[in-house]
């Protein structure tokens, strides 16, 4: 009966492993499990990158638990209960092969990935104008704040953070097929923009601004989430990102610019009294209070 629990032991990761893999390939019923399809060339190299170290670490966990489960079942308690185990305190040679194998796994990994982290966040696409070669400036710049995305289009002058910028708020309408290059800073807290179609997740650090690009390679209807919890209304912080044709692009770009007005974009700007909500009122504005009230100190 004891031979019972070894393969029952054995079960579980076989199942784990199978799911997992099922769900990484596309097999039914798992094909719906895991990532949706990437959209870009980025995204299929980290794809590479994340199912061969899955791959990787099914081997070493299968080795690790048929090993475990071989000894269940070749040393379980079979009725000679008198039988000594035998009683082995540490293995010198197998201690540092289990040491140095993972440790130069780990090594391969660190250099392996490194171009795909050069590419998705090092090296910001450039532009050459007259020989002379410069970053592509953002086409928009992302405002993150609790709990929506604001998004501010270059305008006709082709920067971010001027007087011609289109407001839009939570919707990003961008080109298919075009390297796009954001530009993304916080109006309060850490927030996350993340889009797993292009396996691009960005970190929003009030008081930095950080840069993404990527360039997707069919026209499609996604969304973008945040994935840092942001406060209570975190779950409701998303946003649509439509990737159209460059045709349908400038027309909406051009709807923008018709509809927009000075006084809109004024409106979309918080204002002070919001900005402030979390700030103590000062002496002065507490002394004034409580003489308005009629409270002496
Ligand atoms: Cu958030």
């Amino acid at each position: 009966m004891n031979r019972f629990w070894s393969v029952l032991f054995l079960l579980v990761p076989v199942l784990g492993i199978a799911s997992v893999l099922m769900a990484m390939y596309g097999v039914a019923p798992l094909e719906s499990a895991w990532l949706p399809k990437s959209l870009s060339q980025a995204g299929d190299t980290i794809d590479q990158l994340f199912n061969g170290i899955h791959l990787l670490a099914a081997f070493i966990l299968a080795g690790t638990v048929f090993t475990i489960g071989w000894a269940l079942w070749r040393f379980s308690d079979r009725g000679n209960s008198d039988a000594k185990a035998l009683y082995i305190t540490h293995n010198t040679k197998l201690e540092i092969t289990w040491t140095v194998i993972p440790a130069l796994i780990l090594v391969f990994l660190a250099f392996f990935q490194m171009k795909s982290w050069a590419e998705n966040k090092m090296n910001r696409p450039t532009v050459t104008v007259d020989g002379v070669s410069s970053f592509k400036p953002p086409m928009v710049m992302v405002k993150a704040k609790r709990f929506g995305w604001e998004f501010y289009y270059a305008g006709d002058d082709g920067i971010v953070e001027t007087e011609d910028d289109i407001f839009v708020e939570n919707l990003l309408v961008l080109p298919a097929g075009e390297e796009i290059v954001l530009q993304m800073e916080s109006r309060d807290v850490i927030h996350s923009f993340y889009v797993p179609e292009l396996r691009l997740k960005q970190d929003i650090v009030p008081g930095m601004t950080q840069f993404v690009w990527f360039n997707a390679r069919e026209e499609k209807e996604i969304e973008i989430m945040c994935t840092e919890l942001c406060g209570w209304g975190h779950y409701m912080m998303k946003a649509d990102l439509n990737f159209v044709s460059r045709a349908e692009f400038d027309a909406w770009i051009a709807d923008q610019k018709s509809a927009y007005s000075p006084e809109f974009k004024k409106a979309a700007e918080p204002t002070a009294s919001l900005r402030t909500t979390n700030v103590l009122p000062s002496a002065e504005l507490l002394g004034a209070a409580q003489t308005a009230v009629g409270i002496e100190n």
